[in-house]
């Protein structure tokens, strides 16, 4: 991996009509856009892509808002893609985010900060399968 992160633009961007400014963000950075879909996470779904925040005092309402409706995971490459793209979307909380983030540009508040981004490389392909079959993935690679 190493040139491959997971992007979700989560379900605030999409009913706030975002995906499209935030997809021009995304691109004029120099990433491209290797898969993509439009899902809308059940509960389990959504339980397990955060699994890590299991206990944290936001979990159920992380758990409630990402299933409130559809989001946009985005297969991205670029060298670096992972640190890279963290960057670019800038700090959780949009009044820590740099300028010129895409938090910072678009998000509202902590919890419903419009895009997510993998932390580490493990984390991009574990997050990438969760999404993304081999198949969606082959095809798209070709
Ligand atoms: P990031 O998305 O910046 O990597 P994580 O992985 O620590 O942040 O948290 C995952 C998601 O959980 C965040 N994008 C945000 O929606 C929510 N979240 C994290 N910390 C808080 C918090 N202290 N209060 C409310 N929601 C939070």
């Amino acid at each position: 991996m190493g040139n491959r992160t997971l992007a979700i633009i989560k379900p605030d961007a999409v009913k706030r009509n975002l995906i499209g400014q935030i997809i021009k963000e995304i691109t004029a950075a120099g990433f491209k856009i290797k898969a993509m879909k439009m899902v809308r996470l059940n509960k389990d779904s959504a339980g397990g892509f955060y699994e890590v925040h299991k206990g944290r005092p936001f979990y159920n309402n992380l758990v409630e808002f990402m299933t409130s409706g559809p989001c946009v995971p985005i297969v991205l490459e670029k060298d670096n893609a992972v640190l890279d793209f963290r960057k670019l979307i800038g700090a959780t909380d949009p009044a820590d985010a740099d300028e010129g983030t895409i938090r910072k540009l678009f998000a509202l508040s902590k919890s419903e900060n419009v895009i997510h981004g993998s932390d580490s490389d493990d984390n991009a392909a574990l997050e990438i399968a969760h999404f993304f079959s081999r198949k969606e993935l082959l095809e798209n690679y070709q």
